[in-house]
């Protein structure tokens, strides 16, 4: 296993398709947004500003490419962005596990489920284990929802502001309105892959600060099926040969351990990490 290694893309049959693409039976039917910025799978799935996505991290190397190509997956597309997060000086959003980003010039915000909403049927020990090895995460990208979470969160009450603060609509400077910073800018080169398990997606990711990382991924909708997609994500890992016990670490635990000791120490004590 080697986490830093490069992944090759010498045999990776990359056919420059994307999820309209394969939904649409390969017609070509794109669907564009208003900034024709890269179409997200939630997108295409219709439930784009309210869907959990839960994902399990994998330790990709040299054979995993392979293996993807042997189990059929289909090589959606390569693309790179850059990821800017945000947060107070006291660290008031990520201690709380609310991630905000900047991803390729639109907010987005990562922050836990709430009671119940990912509620899953219990299985036996085998099947908690493998559920504990996934994370879900509540994924919002309209913006004005995010700068509410984001204030409500601030607040540290979860009360609601009657009004939003008069430069909230300023999509650069509503950050710093409310006191957030950059801490951590880091590009990521993504190839993702479907498979014919329905719904799941593998995202091999390498950072530009020398780690390279594997996400088995489903967006389940508001109200959706999660106890299915923990089950699609086991058999993916099994198929993929990377159904260890072990939690493998998301590009940002690595990048703030490098970085940023100190927040990084912080998530740790507060068990975000
Ligand atoms: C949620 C979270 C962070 C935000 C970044 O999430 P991550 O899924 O690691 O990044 P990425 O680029 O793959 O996002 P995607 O494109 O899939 O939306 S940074 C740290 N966390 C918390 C966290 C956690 N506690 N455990 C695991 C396994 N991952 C993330």
């Amino acid at each position: 296993m080697l986490p830093n290694a490069q992944i090759g893309v010498s045999n990776c049959a990359c056919v420059k398709l994307n999820f309209a693409d394969v939904l649409a039976g390969g017609r070509g039917e794109l669907r564009r947004d208003r900034s024709a910025r890269q179409i997200s799978v939630a997108e295409l799935l219709g439930f784009e500003d309210m869907s959990v996505e839960v994902e399990r991290k994998f330790v990709c190397n040299a054979d995993t490419l392979k293996t993807l190509e042997e189990i059929g997956a289909v090589c959606l597309a390569q693309r790179e962005f850059k990821d800017q997060y945000f947060d107070s000086p006291t660290f008031d959003l990520t201690l709380r596990d609310v991630w905000l980003r900047k991803r390729k010039g639109c907010w987005e915000l990562k922050c836990p489920t709430s009671a119940g909403e990912t509620e899953e049927a219990s299985g036996g020990p085998s099947e908690a284990a493998a559920a504990a090895l996934c994370s879900r995460y509540r994924e919002i990208t309209d913006l004005p929802d995010i700068q509410q979470r984001v204030r409500e969160e601030l607040c540290g009450d979860g009360e609601r502001s009657a009004s939003p603060p008069a430069d909230d609509d300023d999509d650069e400077s509503w950050p710093s309105g409310m006191n957030l910073r950059c801490f951590a800018e880091f590009t990521t080169v993504r190839r993702s892959f479907a498979l014919e398990e329905d719904g799941v997606q593998v995202d091999l990711d390498q950072a530009d600060f020398g780690y390279s990382v594997g996400e088995i991924e489903v967006l389940v909708p508001e109200g959706g099926d999660v106890q299915s997609a923990l089950e699609k994500i086991g058999r993916t890992a099994q198929k993929l040969g990377v159904a260890s016990d072990q939690r493998v670490e998301g590009k940002m635990n690595v990048y703030l351990k490098r970085n940023h000791p100190e927040h990084y120490a912080r998530l740790l004590s507060a068990h975000v990490l």
